[in-house]
Protein backbone atom coordinates (compact mmCIF):
# COMPACT_ATOMS: atom_id res chain seq x y z
CA UNK A 1 0.00 0.00 0.00
CA UNK A 2 1.19 3.34 -1.18
CA UNK A 3 0.12 5.45 1.54
CA UNK A 4 -2.35 5.01 5.01
CA UNK A 5 -5.51 5.19 3.55
CA UNK A 6 -7.15 6.13 6.27
CA UNK A 7 -5.29 9.44 6.86
CA UNK A 8 -4.94 10.09 3.12
CA UNK A 9 -3.61 13.92 3.39
CA UNK A 10 -0.89 11.89 6.34
CA UNK A 11 -3.34 14.29 8.78
CA UNK A 12 -3.32 17.33 7.33
CA UNK A 13 -5.79 19.34 6.79
CA UNK A 14 -7.08 19.34 3.14
CA UNK A 15 -7.30 23.21 3.26
CA UNK A 16 -3.90 23.61 3.58
CA UNK A 17 -3.43 21.96 0.26
CA UNK A 18 -5.90 23.97 -1.36
CA UNK A 19 -4.49 27.44 -0.06
CA UNK A 20 -0.68 26.64 -1.24
CA UNK A 21 -2.61 25.84 -4.69
CA UNK A 22 -3.89 29.20 -4.91
CA UNK A 23 -1.27 30.93 -4.01
CA UNK A 24 0.17 28.79 -7.26
CA UNK A 25 -2.24 29.97 -9.06
CA UNK A 26 -1.87 33.55 -8.43
CA UNK A 27 1.48 32.90 -9.60
CA UNK A 28 1.11 31.13 -12.82
CA UNK A 29 -0.22 33.80 -15.57
CA UNK A 30 -1.07 31.21 -18.59
CA UNK A 31 1.52 29.07 -17.02
CA UNK A 32 1.14 24.82 -16.70
CA UNK A 33 3.17 23.01 -13.63
CA UNK A 34 3.66 20.11 -14.32
CA UNK A 35 4.49 17.66 -11.13
CA UNK A 36 5.28 13.61 -10.89
CA UNK A 37 4.71 11.95 -7.09
CA UNK A 38 7.47 9.84 -8.34
CA UNK A 39 7.62 5.79 -8.91
CA UNK A 40 8.72 3.18 -7.02
CA UNK A 41 12.78 2.35 -7.18
CA UNK A 42 13.55 -1.24 -7.39
CA UNK A 43 16.00 -2.66 -4.99
CA UNK A 44 16.78 -5.37 -6.44
CA UNK A 45 14.93 -8.29 -9.23
CA UNK A 46 11.48 -8.08 -7.84
CA UNK A 47 12.12 -6.23 -4.51
CA UNK A 48 11.13 -2.33 -4.26
CA UNK A 49 12.42 0.30 -1.94
CA UNK A 50 9.51 2.27 -0.12
CA UNK A 51 8.01 4.71 -1.78
CA UNK A 52 8.05 8.42 -0.54
CA UNK A 53 6.36 10.93 -2.57
CA UNK A 54 8.29 13.27 -4.01
CA UNK A 55 7.85 16.90 -1.67
CA UNK A 56 7.00 19.44 -3.93
CA UNK A 57 4.15 17.37 -5.13
CA UNK A 58 2.89 16.00 -1.91
CA UNK A 59 3.09 19.71 -0.95
CA UNK A 60 0.77 20.50 -3.23
CA UNK A 61 -1.56 17.97 -3.54
CA UNK A 62 -0.96 15.81 -0.29
CA UNK A 63 -1.28 13.10 -2.36
CA UNK A 64 1.35 10.24 -1.53
CA UNK A 65 0.57 7.84 -3.90
CA UNK A 66 3.07 6.48 -6.68
CA UNK A 67 3.16 6.77 -10.12
CA UNK A 68 0.48 10.04 -10.22
CA UNK A 69 0.90 13.18 -12.54
CA UNK A 70 -0.38 16.87 -11.09
CA UNK A 71 -1.18 19.16 -13.14
CA UNK A 72 -1.93 22.83 -11.79
CA UNK A 73 -3.02 25.41 -14.69
CA UNK A 74 -4.55 28.64 -13.48
CA UNK A 75 -7.54 29.87 -15.37
CA UNK A 76 -8.21 34.08 -14.26
CA UNK A 77 -9.11 34.01 -10.51
CA UNK A 78 -8.75 30.26 -9.67
CA UNK A 79 -7.09 27.32 -11.27
CA UNK A 80 -7.82 23.48 -12.41
CA UNK A 81 -5.70 20.84 -10.45
CA UNK A 82 -5.80 18.07 -13.33
CA UNK A 83 -4.25 15.17 -11.52
CA UNK A 84 -3.52 11.43 -13.45
CA UNK A 85 -3.43 8.45 -11.31
CA UNK A 86 -2.92 5.00 -11.87
CA UNK A 87 -6.61 3.22 -12.10
CA UNK A 88 -7.05 0.31 -9.88
CA UNK A 89 -6.35 -2.86 -10.65
CA UNK A 90 -7.13 -5.96 -8.30
CA UNK A 91 -4.84 -8.06 -8.89
CA UNK A 92 -2.07 -6.28 -7.99
CA UNK A 93 -3.58 -4.76 -5.15
CA UNK A 94 -3.97 -8.08 -3.53
CA UNK A 95 0.06 -7.86 -3.65
CA UNK A 96 0.39 -4.67 -2.71
CA UNK A 97 -2.91 -3.23 -0.90
CA UNK A 98 -5.94 -1.23 -1.93
CA UNK A 99 -5.62 2.31 -3.93
CA UNK A 100 -8.39 4.47 -4.20
CA UNK A 101 -10.28 5.24 -7.29
CA UNK A 102 -10.36 7.57 -9.35
CA UNK A 103 -13.42 9.18 -7.83
CA UNK A 104 -12.49 9.23 -4.08
CA UNK A 105 -9.34 10.84 -5.22
CA UNK A 106 -11.04 13.79 -6.99
CA UNK A 107 -13.47 13.99 -3.47
CA UNK A 108 -10.77 13.61 -1.39
CA UNK A 109 -7.65 15.68 -2.98
CA UNK A 110 -10.03 18.23 -4.82
CA UNK A 111 -9.00 18.17 -8.10
CA UNK A 112 -10.95 19.50 -11.01
CA UNK A 113 -10.28 16.34 -13.37
CA UNK A 114 -8.95 13.04 -12.49
CA UNK A 115 -7.79 10.70 -15.17
CA UNK A 116 -6.25 7.32 -15.65
CA UNK A 117 -2.35 7.56 -15.94
CA UNK A 118 -2.21 5.59 -19.18
CA UNK A 119 -4.79 8.71 -20.54
CA UNK A 120 -1.19 11.14 -19.84
CA UNK A 121 -0.27 10.93 -22.87
CA UNK A 122 -3.79 11.63 -24.96
CA UNK A 123 -4.71 14.26 -22.38
CA UNK A 124 -1.41 16.23 -22.58
CA UNK A 125 -1.37 18.18 -25.75
CA UNK A 126 -4.58 19.73 -25.09
CA UNK A 127 -3.60 20.80 -21.31
CA UNK A 128 -0.40 22.56 -22.70
CA UNK A 129 -1.71 23.78 -25.68
CA UNK A 130 -2.19 27.29 -24.78
CA UNK A 131 0.55 27.39 -21.64
CA UNK A 132 3.15 30.00 -21.92
CA UNK A 133 5.71 28.39 -19.93
CA UNK A 134 5.89 24.68 -18.34
CA UNK A 135 7.33 24.57 -14.81
CA UNK A 136 8.67 20.69 -14.46
CA UNK A 137 12.25 19.65 -13.21
CA UNK A 138 14.09 17.95 -15.95
CA UNK A 139 16.11 14.96 -15.15
CA UNK A 140 13.40 13.19 -12.68
CA UNK A 141 11.36 11.50 -14.29
CA UNK A 142 12.68 10.43 -17.50
CA UNK A 143 9.02 9.19 -18.61
CA UNK A 144 7.13 11.81 -17.83
CA UNK A 145 10.09 14.28 -18.78
CA UNK A 146 10.05 12.05 -22.69
CA UNK A 147 6.19 12.23 -23.03
CA UNK A 148 6.05 16.22 -22.04
CA UNK A 149 8.57 16.55 -24.64
CA UNK A 150 6.73 15.17 -27.53
CA UNK A 151 3.50 16.69 -26.74
CA UNK A 152 4.94 20.04 -27.06
CA UNK A 153 5.80 18.60 -30.64
CA UNK A 154 2.19 17.46 -30.85
CA UNK A 155 0.34 19.11 -33.76
CA UNK A 156 -2.16 20.41 -31.36
CA UNK A 157 0.22 22.27 -29.60
CA UNK A 158 2.47 23.51 -32.55
CA UNK A 159 -0.88 24.91 -34.16
CA UNK A 160 -2.52 26.92 -31.63
CA UNK A 161 1.16 28.65 -31.02
CA UNK A 162 1.68 29.42 -34.53
CA UNK A 163 4.37 27.02 -34.82
CA UNK A 164 6.27 28.62 -31.90
CA UNK A 165 8.25 26.94 -29.34
CA UNK A 166 7.25 27.45 -25.75
CA UNK A 167 8.60 29.96 -23.75
CA UNK A 168 10.64 27.88 -21.96
CA UNK A 169 10.64 25.01 -19.22
CA UNK A 170 11.30 26.40 -15.53
CA UNK A 171 12.25 24.62 -12.70
CA UNK A 172 9.65 24.82 -10.50
CA UNK A 173 11.75 25.62 -7.48
CA UNK A 174 11.29 29.27 -8.76
CA UNK A 175 7.72 28.96 -8.01
CA UNK A 176 7.72 26.82 -4.40
CA UNK A 177 10.97 27.16 -2.90
CA UNK A 178 10.34 30.36 -1.20
CA UNK A 179 6.97 28.76 0.09
CA UNK A 180 8.59 26.15 1.17
CA UNK A 181 10.87 27.72 3.18
CA UNK A 182 8.07 29.34 5.20
CA UNK A 183 6.51 26.83 7.55
CA UNK A 184 3.00 26.81 8.63
CA UNK A 185 1.51 25.62 11.92
CA UNK A 186 1.28 22.50 10.71
CA UNK A 187 4.60 21.95 9.08
CA UNK A 188 6.06 22.96 12.23
CA UNK A 189 4.06 20.45 14.22
CA UNK A 190 5.27 17.69 12.49
CA UNK A 191 9.10 19.31 12.49
CA UNK A 192 8.25 19.52 16.34
CA UNK A 193 7.57 16.22 17.01
CA UNK A 194 10.33 15.01 14.57
CA UNK A 195 12.53 16.72 16.82
CA UNK A 196 11.26 15.80 20.17
CA UNK A 197 11.23 12.16 18.63
CA UNK A 198 14.59 11.97 17.73
CA UNK A 199 16.27 13.91 20.81
CA UNK A 200 14.47 11.30 23.25
CA UNK A 201 15.53 8.38 20.82
CA UNK A 202 18.95 10.02 21.04
CA UNK A 203 19.09 9.81 24.90
CA UNK A 204 18.06 6.23 24.81
CA UNK A 205 20.52 5.40 22.28
CA UNK A 206 23.26 6.83 24.07
CA UNK A 207 22.69 4.19 26.86
CA UNK A 208 23.91 1.46 24.41
CA UNK A 209 27.36 2.80 23.43
CA UNK A 210 29.97 1.14 24.86
CA UNK A 211 33.33 -0.53 23.65
CA UNK A 212 32.77 -3.48 21.62
CA UNK A 213 29.60 -2.26 20.21
CA UNK A 214 29.08 -2.16 16.37
CA UNK A 215 28.21 1.16 14.92
CA UNK A 216 25.04 -0.77 13.50
CA UNK A 217 23.93 -1.44 16.64
CA UNK A 218 23.42 2.58 17.60
CA UNK A 219 22.33 3.02 14.30
CA UNK A 220 19.58 0.25 15.26
CA UNK A 221 18.80 1.82 18.80
CA UNK A 222 18.38 5.15 17.47
CA UNK A 223 16.09 3.85 14.65
CA UNK A 224 13.97 1.90 16.85
CA UNK A 225 13.68 4.87 18.60
CA UNK A 226 12.45 6.37 15.54
CA UNK A 227 9.66 3.78 14.97
CA UNK A 228 8.74 2.93 18.69
CA UNK A 229 7.22 6.83 19.09
CA UNK A 230 5.46 6.98 15.42
CA UNK A 231 8.38 8.26 13.14
CA UNK A 232 8.16 6.39 9.51
CA UNK A 233 12.26 5.98 9.94
CA UNK A 234 15.12 7.75 9.08
CA UNK A 235 14.59 10.63 7.37
CA UNK A 236 18.66 10.25 5.87
CA UNK A 237 20.74 7.18 6.38
CA UNK A 238 22.18 7.76 9.69
CA UNK A 239 26.13 8.31 10.41
CA UNK A 240 27.32 6.46 13.42
CA UNK A 241 30.84 7.23 12.87
CA UNK A 242 33.32 6.12 15.82
CA UNK A 243 37.23 7.31 15.60
CA UNK A 244 38.51 8.08 12.15
CA UNK A 245 35.14 7.69 10.75
CA UNK A 246 33.71 10.81 12.27
CA UNK A 247 35.62 12.65 10.04
CA UNK A 248 33.47 11.21 6.70
CA UNK A 249 31.22 13.70 6.44
CA UNK A 250 28.48 11.07 5.00
CA UNK A 251 29.76 7.76 6.19
CA UNK A 252 27.20 5.90 6.79
CA UNK A 253 28.04 1.89 6.27
CA UNK A 254 28.23 1.97 10.04
CA UNK A 255 30.64 -1.39 10.36
CA UNK A 256 33.02 -0.86 12.60
CA UNK A 257 33.32 -2.35 16.33
CA UNK A 258 33.92 1.04 18.88
CA UNK A 259 36.86 1.09 20.48
CA UNK A 260 37.47 2.78 23.98
CA UNK A 261 39.16 5.72 23.92
CA UNK A 262 37.39 6.91 20.80
CA UNK A 263 34.93 8.96 19.80
CA UNK A 264 31.36 8.41 17.97
CA UNK A 265 29.52 11.06 15.53
CA UNK A 266 26.11 10.13 15.19
CA UNK A 267 24.06 12.09 12.92
CA UNK A 268 20.49 11.24 12.57
CA UNK A 269 17.09 12.35 12.17
CA UNK A 270 13.40 11.02 11.52
CA UNK A 271 11.00 11.39 9.49
CA UNK A 272 7.39 12.30 10.56
CA UNK A 273 4.77 12.86 8.14
CA UNK A 274 7.54 12.91 6.00
CA UNK A 275 8.89 16.05 7.95
CA UNK A 276 12.55 15.94 9.12
CA UNK A 277 14.70 16.56 12.12
CA UNK A 278 18.28 16.70 11.97
CA UNK A 279 20.74 16.09 15.24
CA UNK A 280 24.26 15.49 15.81
CA UNK A 281 25.78 14.69 18.80
CA UNK A 282 29.43 13.71 19.30
CA UNK A 283 30.39 11.37 22.59
CA UNK A 284 33.32 9.21 24.09
CA UNK A 285 32.79 5.65 23.12
CA UNK A 286 33.47 4.74 27.35
CA UNK A 287 31.91 7.79 28.35
CA UNK A 288 34.57 10.24 29.56
CA UNK A 289 35.98 12.72 27.22
CA UNK A 290 40.23 12.71 27.17
CA UNK A 291 41.66 16.19 28.14
CA UNK A 292 42.75 16.64 24.21
CA UNK A 293 39.30 15.16 22.49
CA UNK A 294 37.59 17.64 25.33
CA UNK A 295 39.31 20.43 24.25
CA UNK A 296 38.36 20.57 21.07
CA UNK A 297 34.17 19.56 22.18
CA UNK A 298 34.44 22.92 23.67
CA UNK A 299 35.64 24.69 20.87
CA UNK A 300 32.62 23.23 18.81
CA UNK A 301 30.06 23.76 21.45
CA UNK A 302 31.25 27.43 21.76
CA UNK A 303 30.77 27.93 18.17
CA UNK A 304 27.65 26.15 18.39
CA UNK A 305 26.48 28.26 20.96
CA UNK A 306 27.17 31.59 18.93
CA UNK A 307 26.09 30.45 15.90
CA UNK A 308 22.19 29.41 18.03
CA UNK A 309 22.84 32.89 20.17
CA UNK A 310 23.22 35.27 16.78
CA UNK A 311 19.67 34.12 14.88
CA UNK A 312 17.26 36.24 15.03
CA UNK A 313 14.98 37.92 12.28
CA UNK A 314 16.59 40.33 10.48
CA UNK A 315 20.28 38.57 10.27
CA UNK A 316 22.04 37.27 7.34
CA UNK A 317 21.97 33.49 7.34
CA UNK A 318 25.76 34.02 6.17
CA UNK A 319 26.14 35.61 9.29
CA UNK A 320 25.52 32.78 11.50
CA UNK A 321 28.20 30.98 9.39
CA UNK A 322 30.76 33.97 10.07
CA UNK A 323 30.31 33.69 13.89
CA UNK A 324 30.41 30.65 14.15
CA UNK A 325 33.65 30.29 11.87
CA UNK A 326 35.11 32.94 13.79
CA UNK A 327 34.56 30.74 17.20
CA UNK A 328 36.44 27.82 15.66
CA UNK A 329 39.16 30.17 14.32
CA UNK A 330 39.78 31.16 17.57
CA UNK A 331 39.91 28.01 19.13
CA UNK A 332 42.25 26.36 16.62
CA UNK A 333 44.33 29.22 17.61
CA UNK A 334 44.09 28.66 21.28
CA UNK A 335 44.41 24.92 20.79
CA UNK A 336 47.99 25.38 18.44
CA UNK A 337 46.49 23.97 15.16
CA UNK A 338 46.38 27.17 13.06
CA UNK A 339 48.91 29.49 13.42
CA UNK A 340 48.70 33.69 12.44
CA UNK A 341 46.54 36.27 12.72
CA UNK A 342 42.99 35.67 12.38
CA UNK A 343 42.52 37.71 9.55
CA UNK A 344 44.66 36.14 7.62
CA UNK A 345 43.45 32.92 8.40
CA UNK A 346 39.43 33.82 7.05
CA UNK A 347 41.12 35.54 4.28
CA UNK A 348 43.50 32.48 3.09
CA UNK A 349 40.40 30.36 4.40
CA UNK A 350 42.99 27.61 6.37
CA UNK A 351 39.97 26.56 8.36
CA UNK A 352 38.31 24.72 5.87
CA UNK A 353 40.74 21.71 6.41
CA UNK A 354 39.28 21.29 9.58
CA UNK A 355 35.64 22.46 8.76
CA UNK A 356 34.96 21.88 5.48
CA UNK A 357 31.12 22.21 5.54
CA UNK A 358 28.83 25.30 5.96
CA UNK A 359 27.23 25.96 9.63
CA UNK A 360 23.40 25.62 8.47
CA UNK A 361 20.71 24.18 6.03
CA UNK A 362 17.25 24.82 5.56
CA UNK A 363 15.13 22.26 7.65
CA UNK A 364 11.86 21.07 6.54
CA UNK A 365 10.34 18.46 3.73
CA UNK A 366 13.33 17.55 2.73
CA UNK A 367 16.53 17.23 5.09
CA UNK A 368 18.49 19.63 3.45
CA UNK A 369 15.48 21.43 2.35
CA UNK A 370 14.97 23.88 -0.49
CA UNK A 371 15.22 27.36 -0.85
CA UNK A 372 18.20 29.47 -2.00
CA UNK A 373 21.07 30.72 0.90
CA UNK A 374 21.36 34.08 -1.66
CA UNK A 375 18.87 36.63 -2.78
CA UNK A 376 20.14 38.70 -5.49
CA UNK A 377 23.77 38.18 -4.75
CA UNK A 378 22.81 39.21 -0.86
CA UNK A 379 22.95 36.19 1.72
CA UNK A 380 19.35 35.60 2.56
CA UNK A 381 17.80 37.55 5.60
CA UNK A 382 16.39 35.58 8.24
CA UNK A 383 12.52 35.74 8.82
CA UNK A 384 9.95 34.12 11.47
CA UNK A 385 8.77 30.70 10.54
CA UNK A 386 11.93 29.58 8.71
CA UNK A 387 13.61 26.53 10.28
CA UNK A 388 17.37 25.39 10.19
CA UNK A 389 20.08 23.72 11.72
CA UNK A 390 23.25 25.10 13.39
CA UNK A 391 25.64 22.36 12.91
CA UNK A 392 29.61 23.50 13.19
CA UNK A 393 32.19 20.60 13.69
CA UNK A 394 35.97 20.63 13.65
CA UNK A 395 37.55 17.15 11.51
CA UNK A 396 41.26 15.68 11.79
CA UNK A 397 41.54 13.00 9.69
CA UNK A 398 44.55 11.21 10.01
CA UNK A 399 46.14 12.95 7.30
CA UNK A 400 48.18 16.18 8.70
CA UNK A 401 51.39 15.88 9.63
CA UNK A 402 52.05 17.28 13.33
CA UNK A 403 48.81 17.21 14.12
CA UNK A 404 49.09 13.32 15.12
CA UNK A 405 47.31 13.83 18.78
CA UNK A 406 43.92 15.08 17.19
CA UNK A 407 44.04 12.32 14.82
CA UNK A 408 40.43 10.58 14.10
CA UNK A 409 38.89 13.37 16.09
CA UNK A 410 35.69 14.15 14.57
CA UNK A 411 33.45 16.56 16.28
CA UNK A 412 30.03 17.95 15.09
CA UNK A 413 27.18 19.42 17.21
CA UNK A 414 23.97 19.69 15.29
CA UNK A 415 20.14 21.13 16.62
CA UNK A 416 16.77 22.11 15.43
CA UNK A 417 15.59 25.99 15.23
CA UNK A 418 13.03 27.69 14.31
CA UNK A 419 13.22 31.30 13.82
CA UNK A 420 10.70 33.27 15.85
CA UNK A 421 9.49 36.99 15.84
CA UNK A 422 11.48 37.96 18.13
CA UNK A 423 14.84 35.59 17.78
CA UNK A 424 14.88 31.55 17.27
CA UNK A 425 13.61 28.53 19.25
CA UNK A 426 15.58 25.50 20.01
CA UNK A 427 13.12 22.42 18.76
CA UNK A 428 15.82 20.15 20.15
CA UNK A 429 16.13 20.91 23.95
CA UNK A 430 15.56 17.61 25.25
CA UNK A 431 19.40 16.52 24.37
CA UNK A 432 22.41 18.63 26.02
CA UNK A 433 25.35 19.64 24.30
CA UNK A 434 27.54 20.35 27.49
CA UNK A 435 30.41 17.58 27.69
CA UNK A 436 29.43 16.42 31.70
CA UNK A 437 25.84 15.86 30.95
CA UNK A 438 26.58 13.81 27.52
CA UNK A 439 29.09 11.68 29.56
CA UNK A 440 26.49 10.78 32.01
CA UNK A 441 23.61 9.81 29.55
CA UNK A 442 26.65 7.79 28.13
CA UNK A 443 27.56 6.17 31.23
CA UNK A 444 24.01 5.40 32.35
CA UNK A 445 24.29 2.23 31.01
CA UNK A 446 27.44 0.84 32.48
MN1 LIG B 1 22.30 18.60 9.03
Amino acid sequence: MDCNLKEPMLGFSPELFEARRKTVFSKLDNSVLLLSSGSVKKKSHDIEFPFRPESDFFYLTGLCESECVALLRSNGSDGDLVLFVPVRDLNKERWTGERMGLEEIKKRYGATEVHGKHQLGQHLPSLLSQAGKIYFRTGTDHQLEELLLSSLNHDQVQESRGNRKPAGILDPGSLLDDMRLFKDAEELDRIRRAAVITSESFREMLAYCGPGVGEWELEAALEFGFRKRGASGPAYPTIVGSGGNGCVLHYSSNCQRMESGDLVLVDGGAELDLYAADITRTFPVSGSFSEIQKSVYEVVKEAHGCGIKRLAPGVAIENIHEVTVMKLVEGLLDLGILKGSTDEILEKETYKIFFPHKTSHWLGLDIHDVGTYMVQDRSRVLEPNMVLTVEPGLYFPSLNKGLEEFFNIGIRIEDDLLITDSGSELLTPQLPVNAEEIESLVQVSK
